[in-house]
């Protein structure tokens, strides 16, 4: 067996602590002042979905707990942690595009570059630190809202805080139900030794990377009662009765190569967000916030059934904990897959760049993997749940990165030796590293079909959308671009089928056999390429002739111990736990295999999937999301599940982040995917309703999920059987639809809805 990759994991780097003692806001721990009491709830679900979408605590993160405690906020670019602490509040921030790094021409890993930590704005109270009474934090997700209630000295206080997406900053309001009783002071300190000065009201300090990116950020008190001064860096309130601080930060980031990647300067622009701010109400701040978020999140409502009353009231850490020990949850279950739609709204808004590895959010300088965007599952994966779980157009801050970097990716591509013709002609088109940032910048090895994975992505979203503007002018093109790169590289074995050279894998790197990881993504590349083609309208003479060669790539095979083989020899090792399901692709993401259309192979597929182990080499946080979706797909129910549960339980941090280790996002996105795949599937030219619903979710129901074909499904159940589906079409298109044995083909007109029951009965 060949290991030619160095694991991934050697290049993790310990995240280097970072905060602002250098300033004078230095640690304090809270831990000691917990107290017990009762809960106040401030925040109100919007949602209307059974359980209430809120994560909440009894005390605060503390101070060294940002990855697995504090609480992330974000309008798509800017985002922020929340830790809470009653006396001592601290908001480190993010922006999306703070990145050094380069063009990176040498492909070096190490010289990529990397996403930086913004900065921290800090809140110090004068009041007395008493050990608060009632102390509650809680993240509502269908508002996006934060929220921190405590009593003091008889005082009640409230800070609510959200990352606004219509007015682009980040707003913290501060109240107390006794007047006057705010006092302290606030910093703003950012992370790579800038000197923050006060500007009239505000605080700000600007920058300026060896790359050219410079960056800004300016913060704005105003107050009812009392008095505001800032001086020496710092603002200082007194006696104040309410308190809004408002915070705004950018960089010059464009994502445009033809301008060196430089848009409008930053300072400017955050005092224009600032000065808009400060003119609006913080209530309608707050309630065009509230709106925002509300129309992702209420797109989709899930109920897996009810909780008992004790676990479901538990702190969420707490009720992490129990589960972990073998509680029933469902309701928690909900909960982790509304967080990842909520994190993806938060951290990938169109216009924005994508979510990276730690989606947004980002504590260091030197972040695990330099918190890039990872080509051979990671990022991909970030995006399985955008279409099916009803966030769509989050989807685009993915498709607009990869096309914005293809005149770099292309560049690298043509310059690369190993994709030279035989006659020593440069490639056409474009490939990636495993790696990139988003200045165009590849790094480490050559992931050779992540261009056709990242196409996927592409038709996907014409897949569930039936956009075919879309499909004409953005993805068609690139499509066909990819497929022409591949064009140039396959080679003819003497039988005459096509095998892609040299073939990578994640888990096994280069083999010269041909990996069936490689050819199974040229495959959907190609497949997808001739269904735009044909949707289109266009190219028939090119799409024929693709037609011919999807039909000639060499295919997948059953080896010798009813595998699904991993290369094109019969050599897998049944005792390779590897973490990664590469050559399973064809199953999930991709379509090539299924149980209905190719039952041996899906049978086979299983069969590797079972010998990966159930985890593979190493708990990971990604690898249950994969396997879950793929145990979907494989008809498993019960195993599907058990990844759900395996995912909560271990590799789940209190705040509900998926634990790669380290904090990793891709996992909370996949899993939202996976378990959209549980419920409904539409990979195979038909809509399946409850294709591998498990025994654990006996009654529920759920709204808004989307299919292929321009659908949007809400189903419910009764004791594991399906008793109503509503279909509402956005296209027209006719549906074939599934619920087990029984299948039902019917016309669709646009805009209209088509409700059945548990027999697919119409009603
Ligand atoms: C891939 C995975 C690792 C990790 C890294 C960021 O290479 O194999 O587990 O998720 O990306």
């Amino acid at each position: 067996m060949k290991n030619n990759v160095p694991s991934t994991d050697k290049h993790l780097s310990p995240a280097t602590q970072r905060h602002g003692a250098s300033v004078g806001f230095g640690r304090r721990s809270f831990y000691g002042l917990c107290v017990k009491g009762g809960v106040l709830l401030l925040t109100v679900s919007m949602n209307t979905g059974a359980a209430p979408l809120v994560l909440h605590y009894k005390a605060p993160a503390a101070e060294t707990a940002w990855a697995s405690h504090a609480l992330p906020l974000g309008n798509g670019r800017l985002g922020c942690m929340v830790f809470g602490d009653p006396y001592r509040e601290h908001v480190p921030f993010n922006v999306d595009s703070l990145w050094t790094g380069d063009e990176n021409p040498s492909g070096n890993y190490a010289s990529m570059g990397a996403y930086q930590a913004f900065g921290d704005l800090w809140i110090e109270m004068d009041t007395p630190a008493l050990p608060p009474a009632d102390y509650r934090r809680a993240l509502d997700l269908a508002s996006g809202l934060h929220t921190v209630t405590f009593t003091s000295g008889g005082v009640t206080y409230t800070r609510e805080t959200f990352a606004s997406h219509p007015d682009q900053v980040i707003v913290i309001r501060l109240t107390a139900d006794k007047q006057g009783a705010l006092s302290g002071t606030v910093g703003l300190v950012g992370t790579h030794n800038e000197t923050t000065r006060a500007d009239g009201d505000d605080l700000a300090f600007e920058g300026r990377f060896t790359n050219g990116l410079t960056y800004a950020a300016r913060m704005r008190m105003t107050a009812t009662g009392g008095t505001i001064t800032a001086a020496d860096g710092v603002c200082r309130f007194g006696r104040c009765d309410a308190l809004t601080l408002t915070l705004a930060a950018a960089t010059s980031y464009a994502p445009d190569h033809a301008c060196h990647w430089k848009g409008a300067a930053p300072a400017p622009l955050v005092h224009e967000q600032l000065t808009r701010a400060y003119l609006k109400p913080y209530a309608a701040m707050r309630q065009a916030h509230l709106a925002d978020v509300a129309s992702f999140m209420n797109r989709v409502s899930l109920d897996l059934g009810p909780t008992v009353t004790g676990q479901r009231e538990l702190p969420t850490d707490e009720r992490l904990a129990a589960y972990a020990k073998g509680a029933a949850d469902p309701e928690l279950e909900t909960l982790l897959f509304q967080y990842g739609r909520y994190l993806l709204q938060s951290c990938s808004r169109p216009g924005t760049l994508p979510a990276n590895l730690q989606g947004l959010w980002n504590n260091t300088n030197n972040p695990p993997w330099h918190s890039d965007y990872h080509s051979n599952i990671n990022v991909q994966m970030n995006y399985w749940p955008a279409e099916p779980a009803n966030l769509a157009e989050c989807h685009t801050a993915f498709l607009d990165l990869i096309r914005s970097q293809l005149p770099v990716w292309r560049k690298a591509t043509q310059a690369e030796k190993e994709f030279r013709t035989a006659d020593g002609t440069p490639a056409r088109g474009w490939a990636v590293r495993t790696s990139h940032n988003i200045f165009g910048g590849l790094g480490w090895k050559w992931d050779k079909t992540a261009n056709a994975w990242y196409c996927q992505h592409l038709w996907e979203h014409y897949a569930f959308s039936g956009n075919k503007a879309y499909l004409k002018d953005v993805a068609y093109p690139i499509l066909k671009e990819v497929c022409d790169f591949w064009q140039s590289q396959l080679k003819a074995l003497p039988d005459g089928r096509l095998v892609v050279p040299n073939g990578w894998s994640p888990e096994h790197g280069p083999d010269e056999d041909g990996v069936s990881y490689s050819q199974e993504i040229v495959w959907d590349l190609f497949n997808n390429t001739v269904a735009a083609a044909d949707a289109l309208g266009t190219d028939a003479a090119f799409r024929d002739a693709l037609a011919a060669q999807r039909d000639r790539l060499v295919t997948p095979k059953i080896g010798k111990w009813g595998q699904l083989q991993e290369w094109m020899t019969d050599r897998d090792d049944p005792k390779d736990q590897h973490r990664h399901t590469s050559h399973l692709f064809a199953v999930y993401p991709g379509r090539q295999i299924s149980v209905a259309a190719t039952p041996g192979l899906a049978k086979a597929a299983a069969v590797s999937l079972a010998a990966r182990g159930e985890a593979g080499d190493s708990r990971r946080s990604w690898t249950w999301p994969w396997r879950c979706a793929l145990w979907a797909r494989l008809g498993d129910p019960g195993k599907a599940h058990h990844m759900v549960r395996s995912l909560l339980t271990y590799n789940t941090l209190p705040n509900l982040f998926a634990n790669h280790p380290p904090f990793q996002m891709d996992g909370n996105f996949g899993i939202t995917a996976a378990v959209c795949e549980m419920l409904v599937q539409s990979h195979s030219g038909e809509l399946s309703l409850l294709p591998a619903l498990p025994q654990a979710w006996p009654d529920g129901s759920v709204k808004g999920l989307r299919a292929r074909g321009g659908f949007e499904v809400d189903l419910a159940w009764r004791q594991s059987r399906l008793t109503s589906a509503t279909v509402r079409s956005t296209v027209g298109a006719p549906c074939v639809m599934r619920y087990g044995a029984k299948a039902l083909t019917f016309k669709t007109l646009s805009g209209k809805s088509y409700t059945f029951d548990g027999k697919l009965d119409k009603e």
